[in-house]
């Protein structure tokens, strides 16, 4: 059996990534004149000590030169999608693990909109990925994503725990979710993630004791991490942040 060394993207068994692939998912309306420019975000990157910057394949090629600099471990997302479309999600693949391997690349993503009419594409897409990526070593994390029409709540606890457990059935190694902010709900999903590893996603900005404190919450109930995107590159502070985060994270 394949063994799959989560060693690169973590930290005492923990870890924390910097997301910033929001420009193709929202558009560039979540960026300000400073933290549109990638470099910014890779200073924050690197300030942070994150366990890993997570882009799409064109940032990841024409700052390719600047991420290897910053020694902070590459993530590529592998599909992804527009919000300018209605109807159930579907995530193309953008980027193949062999570009990802080229690119030095320590782990791939790739979303997966559990309960959209298009689940079974992207359940074999993520098959061929998970199957090539853990051929080269390298982690899957799964982006787990209850949407489309016949999800009314994707915050509902059977739904998240469904999403989780087609997570660890389908073989990925991480699983990066949403916090509903019930911290039973979240142990549950955990259970039904079994071996697989849960990272919280951020989410919009909030405020810095909100944050901290779902942080914490989420910690505590033993998640593997945090990744997040906006709550970090929107800050003022972003290190300052980051360190305060560092300090729950890795205690
Ligand atoms: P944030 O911390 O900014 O929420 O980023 C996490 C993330 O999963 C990104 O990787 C992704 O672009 C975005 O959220 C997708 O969120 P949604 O589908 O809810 O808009």
């Amino acid at each position: 059996m394949r063994q799959i060394d989560l060693g690169k993207i973590s930290k005492k068994g923990k870890s924390l990534l910097l997301a910033y692939d929001q420009g193709l998912e929202h558009s560039p309306t979540d960026f300000n004149e400073t933290n549109v420019d990638p470099n910014y975000v890779i200073s924050i990157a690197n300030g942070g000590k994150y366990n890993g910057l997570i882009v799409q394949k064109g940032i990841a090629e024409k700052y390719n030169e600047e991420i290897k600099r910053s020694k902070v471990p590459l993530i590529v997302k592998l599909n992804g999608k527009t919000n300018l479309l209605n109807g159930d999600p579907y995530a193309p693949v953008l980027c193949h693990v062999k570009d990802a391997v080229r690119l030095g690349a320590k782990a791939v993503g790739y979303t997966i909109f559990v309960g959209s009419e298009h689940e079974a594409l992207m359940f074999r897409e993520f098959e061929e990925i998970q199957d090539e990526a853990h051929d080269h070593g390298l982690p899957v994390i799964a982006w787990m994503y209850p949407r489309g029409k016949v999800i009314t709540n994707e915050f509902d606890r059977k739904i998240m725990a469904y999403a989780a457990r087609i997570g660890l059935e389908l073989g990925a190694d991480i699983l990066k979710m949403k916090y509903s902010g019930n911290v039973d709900d979240l142990k549950w999903v955990m259970r039904a993630a079994g071996k697989a590893k849960l990272l919280i996603a951020g989410g919009a900005k909030t405020s810095e004791d909100e944050l901290l404190s779902e942080v914490r919450e989420v910690i505590d109930a033993g998640a593997f991490g945090m990744a997040i995107g906006r709550n970090i590159w929107q800050s003022n502070k972003p290190l300052d942040l980051t360190k305060k985060i560092r300090k729950i994270v890795f205690r």
